[in-house]
């Protein structure tokens, strides 16, 4: 009987699904929408119970979603923080209640860096430096001409603007070429994108000649704030972007957008595979970097129909 127990035991106890706590920044871009797609799709493949918990872009519900989790005792604790500072409390009791947090996407800055046991997600400052990258080979078309860039930051102290804009100073300081007009915090939306495109056009109209946005959901705001304005997107204002989600191609296909690096949300499956060696205590590393590419709009044709989100 003991032996017929232990075996039942043992297949419960095998059979007992890893449980998950997910807590999202929000749904703000069709970037955010992909990612949360694959991360659920993931999990029902991969047989895990995931309780998923929106913040709508406020850390304090992200917190809050960390605090239940530790509550409902998950084996795993995942999220992506919408900024990188302010998580060291929170992440010291998920420590304490010896739960292992999994960072998906975006970085935090904390003292003490065992209170996470990986990152996976892009490198947003070399996004930056490749949005950079191809804005100077553009500016060699025309030698001599100065041209007037604005920029759309990501969301205030999130690492996607803070590195995306770093990537991009680094590769572009001292070229006389390009003049930074403004830059402003367009929080990754379309709608606030749009709103801050008009406001530099106010200031600015013709003037500018380039928009550097840091996510391409602003980029499609600030696309149809420059048609208002009587100008051409992709022409009298050239427009580099990043994330490279399906919006970005349609608007390269109509012309209206220049290029776009790729940010991969499709996180999902290497989340789940991240979760399941913690769950059995094997070594993970501690950055797992996602492969990327860039999109020049006299591709785009060509690439949309394999695109993936
Ligand atoms: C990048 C991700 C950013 C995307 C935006 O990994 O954090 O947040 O670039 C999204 O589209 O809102």
């Amino acid at each position: 009987i003991a032996l017929a127990g232990t075996s039942a035991t043992f297949s419960a106890f095998a059979a007992k699904p890893l449980v998950i706590g997910f807590s999202q920044v929000g749904a703000e871009s069709e970037w955010r929408t992909a990612n949360t797609v694959s991360i659920k799709d993931a999990a029902k493949k991969a047989g895990v119970t995931l309780k998923f918990a929106d913040a709508q872009q406020r850390q304090e519900n992200q917190v809050k979603a960390i605090r239940s989790f530790i509550a409902q005792r998950v084996d795993i604790i995942a999220f992506s923080p919408v900024v990188e500072s302010g998580w060291d409390t929170v992440l010291r009791e998920a420590k304490a209640a010896r739960i292992p947090v999994i960072l998906t996407d975006r970085d935090v800055n904390v003292a003490d860096k065992s209170l996470y046991v990986t990152l996976i997600g892009s490198d947003f400052v070399e996004e930056g430096r490749r949005a950079g990258r191809w804005l100077v080979e553009h500016a060699k078309k025309t030698p001599g001409k100065v041209l007037n860039v604005v920029e759309l930051q990501g969301t205030v102290g999130s690492a996607p603007a803070i590195d995306r804009k770093a990537g991009f100073e680094e590769v572009t300081k001292g070229n006389p070429q390009l003049k930074l007009l403004r830059t402003q915090t367009g929080e990754f939306t379309r709608a606030k994108g749009k709103e801050v495109m008009e406001a530099f056009l106010k200031a600015h109209g013709k003037d500018i000649n380039v928009l550097y946005s840091h996510n391409d959901d602003m980029a499609i705001g600030a696309i149809q704030a420059i048609e208002e304005a009587g100008l051409k997107p992709g022409k009298d204002i050239v427009i580099v972007s990043i994330d490279a989600v399906k919006g970005a191609f349609e608007a390269m296909m109509q012309g209206k957008l220049n290029v776009t690096v790729e940010c991969s949300p499709l996180l999902g499956p290497q989340l789940m595979q991240a979760a399941k060696d913690v769950a059995a205590g094997k070594p993970v590393t501690r950055r797992i970097v996602t492969e990327e590419r860039v999109f020049p709009a006299e591709v785009a044709a060509k690439e949309f129909p394999t695109r993936k989100y």
